[in-house]
């Protein structure tokens, strides 16, 4: 294992008290192989569950059609095999690629092992999600909040794509006002 992390840097805040009660525990995420490579043709992209996020819906992208940033994002993304963990009442992701022989490998969302894990490929739910929010919102030039159409839609912004000026108070909540008020 090349590098280790602390878990809870990862894992969304839905998850960070079930998540983050051993401290000290320590995962490789980005230690597997490769789950996109020079063969990879095609993407599907589930969500399951839960609604943390917009509708579910399903996103199917052809290598041409993947924005610079979705591509750059799902080149990073490895297999994990560390702390699987089954929330069967969360947001679970799928991601299926196909490659140039037609073959598809299934990847899902670390937070979805449940039953048998033998066979089963896993990702960090972390990087599932914000490929998800690729495709979902994109990075499609949006800056400022009244652009924005939710608030998760403006956290994915402000974390994600370049010369927002959504977070003028600088604390890293963005669009206070409009989409992210207490
Ligand atoms: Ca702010």
């Amino acid at each position: 294992m090349n590098r280790v992390m602390p878990l809870c840097f990862f894992i969304p805040v839905a998850f960070v008290l079930s998540a983050c009660s051993e401290p000290n525990e320590a995962v490789c995420l980005n230690c597997g192989d490769p789950i996109w490579s020079a063969s990879s043709q095609k993407v599907v992209m589930r969500q399951n569950g839960g609604n943390a996020l917009a509708p579910s819906a399903v996103f199917d992208y052809d290598r041409a059609m993947l924005s610079t940033e979705a591509a750059v994002h799902l080149a990073k993304m490895q297999e994990t095999t560390l702390n699987l963990s089954c929330i069967t009442d969360g947001t679970t992701y799928t991601a299926t690629i196909t490659d140039s022989a037609g073959l598809q490998s299934v990847y899902q969302s670390d937070n979805s092992a449940c039953g048998s894990v033998s066979g089963k490929h896993f990702v960090s739910t972390a990087m599932m999600k914000n490929l998800y929010e690729f495709f979902l919102y994109g990075c499609q030039g949006k800056t400022t909040c009244s652009e924005m159409t939710s608030c998760a839609e403006a956290t994915f912004y402000l974390n994600n794509c370049p010369n927002t000026t959504i977070d003028g108070n600088n604390d890293g909540v963005p669009c206070e006002r409009q989409w992210c008020g207490v």
